[in-house]
């Protein structure tokens, strides 16, 4: 039972739609603390180091455009077991797979589209954390 980070992205479609509070709101009620928080519009550049596993996939292009196409917020959550205990408050990948109760199983519906969009991207090892914090928040490290 060791304190973790995580590296938690709002994306652009949760900024649109207005649902930042929403899922802060989740992962604050939970008991996680952010310690670090800020929003942007990502550069082709850093996404392409974040989604660097997805490269050649079919959605690959589709992915980075969704994720550049308008301001995200990234932060850095806190907590023993938040990499696992965030990915759970965020359901499965796909919102018609995700559970009632997750965020994307809540506030997400899969659309018509080659990219899943999902509201949130989370880290989902200590690994992929350690490089996510590093890739947004240098200043942490
Ligand atoms: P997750 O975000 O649940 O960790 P992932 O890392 O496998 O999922 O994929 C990153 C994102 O890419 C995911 O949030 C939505 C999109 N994506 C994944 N698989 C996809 C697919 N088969 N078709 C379209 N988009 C996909
Ligand atoms: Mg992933």
């Amino acid at each position: 039972m060791t304190a973790q980070r995580t590296l938690v992205l709002l994306k652009p479609d949760a900024v649109q739609r207005g649902l930042r509070g929403e899922i802060i709101r989740r992962l604050e009620a939970k008991g996680y603390d952010i310690v670090a928080l800020a929003q942007r519009t990502a550069d082709a550049e850093e996404l392409a180091a974040h989604y660097a596993e997805h490269e050649g996939r079919p959605f690959y292009s589709g992915l980075v455009e969704y994720m550049g196409a308008g301001p995200l917020v990234a932060l850095v959550a806190e907590g023993v077991n938040v990499i696992g205990g965030f990915r759970s408050l965020a359901g499965a990948t796909n919102p018609t797979e995700a559970a009632p109760g997750t965020i994307r199983g809540d506030l997400a519906c899969e659309k018509d589209l080659p990219v899943i969009q999902n509201l949130v991207h989370g880290s989902d090892s200590e690994e992929s954390a350690a490089r996510e914090i590093d890739i947004w928040f240098p200043e942490l490290g």
